[in-house]
């Protein structure tokens, strides 16, 4: 019903609409009216009442709440339902939950914040509440499962386009899905696939971006090596806005990819990676590799020469740069 109420009070901004049109267009009472303008004042909306003229959006709060981001989104598939929650365990949770239920492509998932974010490989993403952006769009693309991590190179080029849009910061992809700004971990994305041998059933791409949370929030721990948008730009942004702009990038993306494949995605990802010849040690499944990355190949795997001039392609796992002697 607060959808409602707002779309109403959205439609004429600056002019009052009576008690009397929102009971008769909503079908409700003036009490129960009366108590949702309560709420949603409750929410950070700043609503005037006069008695005899009703009711007047004055300002909405920076939530990410349908009401706020669909009315000026320009998707045709991704966020036409989204699915809202003040708090959470997981956004990629709840949002695997309900594409196991049927939920179709383009539904996604947004908490204002999230007890149990995830990161890769069972660790933690930090999710204080009405800062940041927690994001999970379902995805159901007719692809094998070893095409996966297309979808993870996707989602990094839009988060980085975004950033980079907002910002006028230039955010550098590392392998495979952090995105840094002047080598700080300002996002983070964690995508989930639910597959049978050959096909996708459906894909959840998780993306988390530090907006407006301050230096000092984050753990000691992390300081040092994670950032926001507001410390790097000295300013707050508005979320909604930018949650509207990654969805549009990514959508376009995702477009470009349906019609044309991963050659496109994969160019866009190399050229804000940089990863080529720079020497990496890369843990994964267990085990450690170093050398001297050479490229990503079409399924987004890393290939790595080894010190002992092996050519390795790796899956998935954590890089670290290492600088070599005459390094500056
Ligand atoms: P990751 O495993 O690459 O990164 C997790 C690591 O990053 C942590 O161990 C910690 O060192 C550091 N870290 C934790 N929180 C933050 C933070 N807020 N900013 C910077 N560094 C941090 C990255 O995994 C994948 C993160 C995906 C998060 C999204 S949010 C929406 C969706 N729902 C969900 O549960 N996860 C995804």
């Amino acid at each position: 019903m607060d959808e409602a109420i707002l779309k109403l009070l959205r439609e004429q901004p600056s002019a009052f609409v009576s008690g009397e049109e929102i009971s008769r267009e909503l079908n409700v009472s003036r009490t129960a009216i009366w108590k949702r303008m309560k709420s949603l004042r409750a929410s950070g909306y700043e609503i005037e009442a006069s008695r005899r003229l009703g009711y007047r959006l004055i300002r909405s709060p920076d939530l990410l709440t349908p009401s706020e981001i669909k009315p000026l989104l320009k998707t045709k598939r991704l966020g036409k339902v989204i699915h809202y929650f003040r708090s959470i365990g997981s956004t990629n949770a709840e949002a695997y939950r309900l594409a196991l239920r049927g939920a179709s492509e383009g539904e996604v998932v947004i908490a204002e914040s999230q007890e149990k974010g995830r990161g890769r490989l069972g660790r933690n993403w930090f999710s204080p509440p009405l800062l940041n952006l927690y994001l999970s769009v379902i995805l159901r693309p007719p692809i094998p499962p070893h095409q996966a991590s297309l979808m993870t190179l996707m989602a990094a080029v839009a988060t980085a386009q975004g950033i980079e849009e907002f910002s006028g910061l230039h955010p550098v992809i590392k392998w495979p899905n952090d995105i840094l700004v002047k080598n700080r971990k300002v996002a983070g994305l964690l995508n989930e696939i639910h597959s049978e041998t050959d096909r996708i059933h459906f894909l959840i791409l998780g993306i988390g971006v530090n907006l407006n949370m301050d230096g000092r929030m984050f753990s000691k721990e992390i300081r040092d090596v994670a950032t926001s948008l507001k410390m790097e730009m000295g300013k707050a942004i508005s979320r909604k806005d930018f949650v509207r702009r990654l969805l549009e990038i990514l959508e376009k993306w995702y477009e470009v990819f349906l019609k044309e494949g991963g050659k496109a995605i994969l160019e866009a990802w190399k050229e804000r990676a940089q990863i080529r010849g720079k020497q990496v040690k890369v843990s994964s499944f267990g085990e450690t590799l170093v050398g001297r990355a050479i490229d990503v190949d079409s399924e987004g795997r890393l290939i790595l020469e080894t010190e002992t001039g092996e050519q390795r392609r790796v899956v998935a796992g954590d890089v670290e740069y290492l600088k070599k002697v005459n390094d500056q």
